[in-house]
């Protein structure tokens, strides 16, 4: 399989591959300067055929992401270290990855190219969709909904039950206590809205 991207994300996924014993071919970077990581190959997207390679897309953008998974004719895979604790209602949809130290609850739902970053924790019946990005020891309580391509920062804390727009940026350590719109950037405890993205 290869890795698409060659910077710090890939980095762990590597050893999340390692560690479940998958045969790792190359990565693929856009970036022509970039010869090798940790050891393996880098190739380049220019002079790559991507046909039918199973592949995870290791770059931490979720914007990029959204981009590659829809251009790429890859067979994306799922990426899961062996010392997370998933339930095992939980549902997990292709290119997803979920690091280290990471707990996922009952019947909670994982989209497609989410990052489930190290020691993140996620509690029962929350809804992640594609393209988010749980950063860093970040928890979500029961019932959470965060829609697509939404960041949530480092150690940033959701209440049970809000709902968190698409394309939305929550701070590192923030506190989020009300539903949250499409598009918001939110930092400070109690999670104030301090400006809008652009999508
Ligand atoms: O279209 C592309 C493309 N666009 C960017 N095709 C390919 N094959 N590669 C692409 N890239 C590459 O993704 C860039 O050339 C670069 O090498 C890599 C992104 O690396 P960056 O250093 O920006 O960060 P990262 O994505 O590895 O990690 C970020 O996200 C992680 C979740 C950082 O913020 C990390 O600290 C964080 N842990």
């Amino acid at each position: 399989m290869i890795l698409i991207g060659a910077s710090g994300h890939a980095k762990v996924i590597l050893d999340i591959l390692e560690r479940n014993n998958r045969d790792i071919k190359c990565l693929v970077d856009a970036n022509p300067n970039i010869k090798q990581l940790c050891g393996y190959k880098v190739e380049h997207d220019a002079d790559f055929d991507f046909t039918k390679k199973q592949a995870i897309l290791s770059i931490g953008s979720n914007s990029i992401r959204k981009k590659l998974a829809e251009e790429l004719p890859c067979d994306f895979v799922i990426g899961i270290h062996p010392q997370s604790v998933l339930d095992s209602t939980v549902s997990v949809k292709e290119g997803t990855v979920i690091m280290a130290g990471v707990v996922i609850n009952r019947d909670t739902q994982v989209g497609k190219h989410v990052i489930v970053n190290t020691s993140a924790s996620i509690d029962h019946d929350c809804i992640v969709n594609d393209f988010v990005h749980i950063s860093p020891n970040a928890t979500l309580c029961g019932t959470v909904h965060i829609a697509e391509g939404t960041h949530i920062g480092a150690g940033a804390v959701v209440s049970p039950n809000i709902k968190i727009g698409k394309w939305a940026i929550i701070g590192a350590g923030a506190v989020v206590i009300r539903d949250i719109p499409d598009f918001a950037v939110v930092v400070g405890n109690p999670g104030k809205i301090i400006k809008y993205t652009n999508g």
